[in-house]
């Protein structure tokens, strides 16, 4: 097994915690680095795309967050080995990434700015992803993407959902996910209470 160190922030969510969850799934070791917000400023610059995830695989680096989900999820067992199964993985995580993207753009605007963009991405943007990501599930079953058993996919989603449904994001109504997919809750609920997620979280608590 390389020597693995996942850089992120210092908080329990979004895409730095997807890899986070499936190497502790997968019993995978690793260094779980995590960087407080104010010394962001002074490491940027030697991030590659300036930004975070990055994992460090024997001392070599990968940067973006679904090429280490990918990765990881090979060594976790949780992405397929099967080409189109695996390709149906890619294509939630890369759906889940464009609305996270939309939706992260609006932190940094102006209160004005952020009231009306999320407003309008809650009126038709967010509800319409949250249908197409659940026609997805539907398709594979209805309880886990693909393969019927979980896969970095669902660790994805559930993140999204999760902070969604977590009513931090304001203009955005808690209940978007529930009014909208109330498969995609189900599914939030399922992998929250996987058995190791939830152990993972009982000892984050401690
Ligand atoms: N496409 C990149 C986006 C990475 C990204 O935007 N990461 C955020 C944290 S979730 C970040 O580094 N923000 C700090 C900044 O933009 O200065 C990926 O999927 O990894």
């Amino acid at each position: 097994m390389p020597k693995l160190v996942l850089t992120y922030f210092d908080f329990d969510g979004s895409r730095g915690e997807v890899p986070r969850l499936a190497m502790h799934i997968g019993g995978i070791p690793f260094e779980d680095r995590r960087i407080a917000r104010q010394d962001w400023a002074a490491l940027r610059d030697s991030m590659p795309f300036q930004a975070v995830p990055v994992l460090e695989v024997d001392g070599k680096v990968i940067a973006q967050s679904n090429t280490i989900n990918r990765y990881v999820g090979k060594l976790a067992g949780l992405y397929p080995k099967d080409d189109w199964q695996a390709a149906r993985v890619d294509e939630v995580m890369d759906a889940v990434e464009d609305l996270t993207t939309r939706i992260g753009a609006t932190i940094r605007m102006d209160d004005e700015a952020k009231k009306r963009v999320r407003e309008e991405l809650a009126a038709g943007p967010i509800p319409r992803f949250l249908q197409q990501l659940e026609a997805r599930l539907k398709a594979g079953g209805g309880e886990w993407f693909v393969d019927n058993r979980l896969t970095v996919a669902d660790l994805k989603c559930y993140l999204l959902t999760r902070w969604l449904k977590s009513g931090v994001i304001d203009h955005v109504p808690a209940d978007i996910v529930d009014r909208n997919a109330p498969l995609l809750a189900r599914h939030l609920e399922r992998v929250h209470n996987h058995p190791k997620i939830a152990a993972y979280y009982a000892a984050r608590r401690k």
